[in-house]
């Protein structure tokens, strides 16, 4: 039988080569990583958990978490990671639309989600960070030999949730094919091998992660240090026997800010990889000083996995993402027309190859909006190609903010400061932060007479909205500035705010 995506990560695995080291010192081989996902696959065939079902999963970042994503491929299951900072009003949505046959949480969630779990029929099992859980319980009563489901390159191995800019989320289909492509890809652009290890600080909830990070290790067969946090003293101190890092870039300004990141501290590492959200020219520079490496910066998304890459051999140039990865079809188009311009002129960025996604879960309509009828897939990024065939990023076209690596979609933000009492409208924009890129802010029109505050409008989000989405702050005006259609005007907001953070 025959695995799309596992078949190939069995094939690197030397079942006594190292896979993953925590920081409390747990070691797991690839001998190991086989092992416990087989019993974990195992698991949830025994909880019903049948080919195509899909398994959603709130825990906290811990290698069995990985070896259930494995567990999900091999058993033929739909895996759908969620962001641990999800509140249960955000879940609610996610259980409700993906419909899972089983939800994974911790221990502590239990109860909360299993009165939402309740009303869609799904199941709950635990798993915690410290190789606990109902369902390790019951996995390790399993053979460890399980026999992989049969999946074809176009089977779905996850969906990922990623925000609309009107409605709610929308979740992108990911199949075999699509994430085993893309890593093949990247373990060969990047030069991964059986000799690295990879520091792993990134959450492994979202394509980084998770895709990138996790699938180019397995695929070469390589070891990660994994690390529940990103800590720039750990990782500086991990330097020493490490050769790679992969990062979102506020990685890379905490570096830079470290006194002991120097020549000698990098001097064993091979690769330092950035993306995500755009690494400031400046921490290139800046880190290109200190080490003498130069951050190697991609572009991807969680629709199309990596799209670009700066080389590994020749010019990183700071600023730009690179040349489309090899099998990766990239062009700029005018906005409205979708007829490609000439290079050096700013245009939506579209892509085509085996990398982009089948579509968004039970949406058709929206998934027919987004592709063009050639089969482009239109990312809602402005750029341009210059003449040397760089891809620059240089806006976007959605309104997005992206905070340390994450998404924050304003129109969801703005839906729940409207709905509080005393508000007549609300803005939220993305201006610059020293440390997140961008940080959160809204501005928010008050009813005449009310007495709502900064704290007020905080305190009311709590519950609704993982904590990334909350805003750092909160500012009154009397009026919204509108063009002559009435559309708000964010970019005079981003502007008259531009300094709000500046020296934090
Ligand atoms: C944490 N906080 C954030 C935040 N992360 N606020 C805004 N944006 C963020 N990204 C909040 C915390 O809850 C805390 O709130 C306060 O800010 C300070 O926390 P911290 O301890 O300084 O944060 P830390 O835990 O160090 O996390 C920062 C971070 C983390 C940047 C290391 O956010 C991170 O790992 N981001 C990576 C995201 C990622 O993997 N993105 C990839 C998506 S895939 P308080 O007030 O309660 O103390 C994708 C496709 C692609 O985009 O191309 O890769
Ligand atoms: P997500 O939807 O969370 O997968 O985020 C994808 C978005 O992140 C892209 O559409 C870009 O806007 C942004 N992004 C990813 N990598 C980069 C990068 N290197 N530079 C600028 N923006 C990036």
């Amino acid at each position: 039988m025959s695995n799309h995506l596992f078949d190939a990560i069995r094939a690197a695995a030397d079942p006594e080569a190292p896979f993953i080291e925590t920081a409390d010192g747990r070691r797991w081989t690839y001998g190991d990583m086989l092992g416990l996902s087989g019993q974990l696959a195992g698991a949830l065939a025994a909880l019903g958990v049948t080919p195509g079902d899909r398994v959603a999963v709130q825990v906290e970042k811990s290698p069995e978490a990985l070896m259930l994503y494995l567990a999900c491929v091999r058993a033929g299951a739909v895996y759908l990671p969620l962001n641990t900072a999800y509140t249960l009003a955000e879940l609610d949505y996610f259980i409700g639309d993906a419909e899972p046959r089983l939800v994974v949480v911790a221990p502590k969630s239990r109860d909360g989600v299993s009165a939402i779990a309740e009303k869609y029929s799904a199941r709950v099992e635990t798993l915690d960070d410290a190789g606990g859980g109902s369902l390790l319980d019951l996995a390790r009563t399993q053979n460890a030999e399980f026999v992989d489901v049969e999946r074809g390159p176009d089977d779905l191995a996850a969906i990922l949730y990623t925000s609309g800019t009107t409605g709610r989320s929308k979740g992108a289909m990911l199949s075999h094919d699509n994430l085993l492509s893309n890593a093949a890809t990247l373990r060969d652009h990047w030069r991964f091998t059986s000799a690295d290890k990879l520091i792993h600080a990134l959450p492994i909830f979202h394509t980084h992660g998770l895709f990138v990070a996790s699938n180019v290790t397995l695929l070469s067969g390589a070891s990660m240090f994994f690390l529940s946090k990103f800590d720039a003293d750990e990782a500086l101190r991990l330097m020493q026997t490490a050769t790679a890092l992969m990062g979102v870039p506020t990685f890379y300004v905490r570096l830079v800010q470290h006194p002991g990141l120097t020549r000698e501290a990098t001097a064993k590492m091979r690769l330092f990889v950035s993306g995500s959200a755009p690494l400031l020219s400046e921490t290139h520079r800046s880190f290109s000083e200190k080490t003498g490496h130069a951050i190697l910066e991609r572009y991807g998304m969680t629709e199309t996995n990596m799209n670009t890459s700066n080389p590994y051999d020749g010019d990183r140039i700071a600023g730009t993402v690179g040349f489309p990865l090899p099998g990766v079809s990239v062009r700029v188009t005018d906005p409205d027309s979708g007829t490609p311009v000439a290079d050096g002129v700013t245009g939506m960025i579209e892509v085509k190859g085996p990398n982009v996604f089948k579509g968004y879960w039970r949406m058709p309509e929206k998934t027919a909006a987004e592709f063009r009828a050639d089969g482009f897939f239109i990312t809602g990024d402005l750029g341009k190609i210059d003449e040397r065939g760089y891809v620059h990023i240089v806006g976007r076209g959605k309104d997005l903010v992206i905070s340390g690596g994450y998404n924050i979609y304003p129109k969801e933000v703005e839906t729940e400061i409207d709905a509080m009492p005393g508000v007549v409208e609300s803005a939220v924009i993305g201006v610059p932060h020293p440390d997140f890129g961008e940080g959160v802010t809204a501005v928010v029109v008050r009813e005449k007479g009310a007495t709502l505050d900064e704290k007020a409008v905080l305190d009311g989000l709590k519950d609704r909205l993982a904590r990334y989405k909350q805003p750092k702050r909160v500012l009154f005006v009397d009026d919204l500035p509108r063009n002559t259609m009435g559309k708000v005007q964010k970019n005079i907001l981003r502007q008259t705010y531009g300094d709000l953070y500046a020296g934090k």
